[in-house]
């Protein structure tokens, strides 16, 4: 069992924080949760699982969003991620998309819960449909969707990142070839990029929902990189204003 190696907060202040602008990369396709397949998995799950629910460190924000515009009305949406498999004989890279709500009383605080590979939504509003541990594969390989017009109204805010597992050493995404991410709505593609304004980090925001006038949701595009582990990035994913 390789062990989760967190760096000192000394360390993490003085990582730079990257921002990036979305660009265009293609990918396709949807597919079935392996999440419970997960948990039956190798004892390499043991010191991944504990990496999300540790909140071992203080945060450190990312910066401002690269806000592009907006989509009104959103009701459901979803988002795909893809990455290349390692060449042979390396590491295997472990991505996930990970979803934070957040409520009207407290919109940049604390997530009131999590959605990822390990976590399902309470109230199976947000659905994590694809999961894979190591990009390979055809189409993409993880898979949210979040049906927005469902959440309460308490819910004033979802947002959306990607996180790279560190169990293996640090990783960024600078480290993984041909990783993109795309929002949806629909066959109407909102947004996506491939990490190229983020290489240097850990793990990023790649969107936003937030509720706007009427209580309709938004889409607001967003690409904030954070050089944290899962657990820390989770707490912390919220925090910036776009
Ligand atoms: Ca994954």
């Amino acid at each position: 069992m390789i062990p989760y190696a967190p760096r000192a907060p000394a360390q993490l202040a003085l990582a730079p924080v990257h921002l990036g602008v979305a660009r265009t990369v293609r990918l396709t396709g949807s597919g079935e949760s392996r999440a419970a397949r997960r948990r039956a998995d190798s004892p390499r799950e043991t010191p991944r699982e504990r990496q999300w629910p540790r909140p071992w460190a203080r945060p450190r924000e990312g910066g401002d969003s690269s806000v592009s515009g907006f989509t009104k009305g959103l009701e459901k949406v979803q988002v795909t991620l893809k990455w290349d498999p390692s060449p042979s004989g390396e590491p295997d890279n472990d991505l996930d998309i990970v979803a934070a709500t957040y409520t009207a009383d407290d919109p940049y605080g604390s997530p009131d819960y999590l959605v990822h590979f390990d976590n399902r939504a309470p109230d199976g509003t947000i659905t994590l449909d694809r999961d894979s541990r190591n990009g390979q594969g055809f189409g993409a390989d993880e898979a949210m969707t979040l049906e927005l017009y469902r959440l309460a109204d308490t819910y004033a805010r979802v947002v959306v990142g990607v996180a790279i597992q560190q169990d293996e050493g640090r990783r960024t995404f600078g480290q993984v070839t041909g990783s993109s991410v795309k929002v949806l709505d629909g066959i109407t593609e909102l947004a996506e990029n491939d990490f190229a304004g983020v290489g240097e980090s850990t793990a990023a925001v790649v969107a936003e929902f937030v509720r706007g006038e009427g209580g309709v949701w938004e889409f607001q595009p967003a690409l904030r990189g954070y050089d944290v582990a899962p657990a820390e990035f989770t707490e912390t994913m919220g925090r910036a204003r776009g």
